[in-house]
């Protein structure tokens, strides 16, 4: 996911700038009561106003069992629409305890690939005795953790994986499970994005609950991107949207994983979640691409390799 994210530079933001102004206030009269203008407290010096933030459709619960691998395709994967499936076939047993009694001797890099990234012993992060702030996020099962993977399958209902036939994907795209384990005390994925080269992202959440902050493709403009990534720190913060006015005009959904829910991504949707139980966070999570965007995955895949190419002689910059 994100590590791919932080790796390329796919094809240029959806949705430039199309005009819009204020007056699509009419289009999108739902806002967030959390962030309404609450000057009127009844005490003391009224607070200054607040700006009103919009909030997007909420995001659907649906019974994985009565989905069909085509109708997820039609009403999710196809028109681009996020969902949690509940009750998805997930490797439920591997929680922070099962991972630390079998890798915990490993040393693994926490925050990987970030400037204060430190490698840890995997099982003193896991009991919460280590390093309970940071993030072990995007470490691919086949390359850290040997074995793991054999237990993994994406559910069927996602649909079939047409990455493994790509013969120029990495190898590590091909069965794309990277494990996420995070704490409340973590501030969460470090920076708003979405998956490069134009793949569908799913979440199997094992353990503890996570919550997911989603942005529609269209909502680039008010994001302040730069290819994959947006600028915006923390869009929860209390003075993002004086820092990045436009955020006020973006529709986020937010949505709360538990222990055998599955989220589904879309290609496109940015995206950035934060562990918010006592319990540790544990998620599995990874990449694909299916009929519906193998072939807007082929074009982006062409500008990731030539732009790899570029920076390989030194004449471009990725991130
Ligand atoms: O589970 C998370 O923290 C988000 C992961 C993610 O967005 C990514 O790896 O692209």
């Amino acid at each position: 996911m994100a590590s791919l994210a932080q790796r390329t530079a796919d094809d240029a933001s959806d949705g430039e700038s199309s005009g819009d102004d204020d007056s699509c206030d009419d289009f999108f009269p739902r806002v967030d009561p959390n962030c309404e203008s609450d000057d009127d407290d009844g005490g003391g010096a009224a607070a200054p106003p607040r700006p009103l933030r919009r909030v997007g459709k909420a995001v659907a619960r649906v019974d994985a069992a009565a989905l069909t691998a085509e109708a997820f395709l039609a009403t999710y994967a196809a028109p681009r629409v996020p969902v949690v499936l509940e009750g998805a076939p997930q490797p439920s047993h591997m929680t922070a305890a099962w991972w630390a009694e079998r890798y915990g001797h490993l040393k693994v890099p926490l925050d990987v690939n970030s400037p204060a990234s430190v490698v840890a012993n995997l099982g003193a992060f896991l009991r919460g005795d280590a390093h309970r702030g940071r993030y072990l996020r995007n470490l691919h099962l086949r390359e850290w953790f040997p074995g793991a993977e054999d237990d993994v399958r994406l559910p069927a209902v996602l649909g079939q994986n047409r990455l493994a036939a790509v013969e120029t994907a990495p190898r590590a795209w091909k069965k794309w499970f990277e494990l996420f384990v995070c704490r409340r005390e973590c501030a969460g994925f470090p920076f708003l994005h979405r998956d490069a080269c134009r793949t569908h992202a799913y979440s199997l959440q094992l353990e503890g609950s996570k919550q997911f902050t989603l942005f529609p493709p269209d909502d680039a403009r008010y994001l302040y991107v730069d290819r994959n990534r947006s600028a915006i720190d923390d869009v929860d913060a209390a003075d993002a949207v004086d820092r990045f006015p436009l955020l006020r005009l973006a529709s986020p959904s937010t949505v709360v994983l538990g222990p055998g829910d599955t989220l589904f991504v879309p290609d496109g949707w940015w995206h950035v979640a934060r562990c918010v139980s006592d319990a540790p966070s544990v998620t599995l999570g990874g990449n694909y691409v299916t009929d519906d965007n193998l072939d807007r995955f082929l074009d982006a895949f062409a500008d990731f390799t030539a732009l790899k190419a570029l920076r390989a002689v030194g004449a471009a910059a990725m991130h």
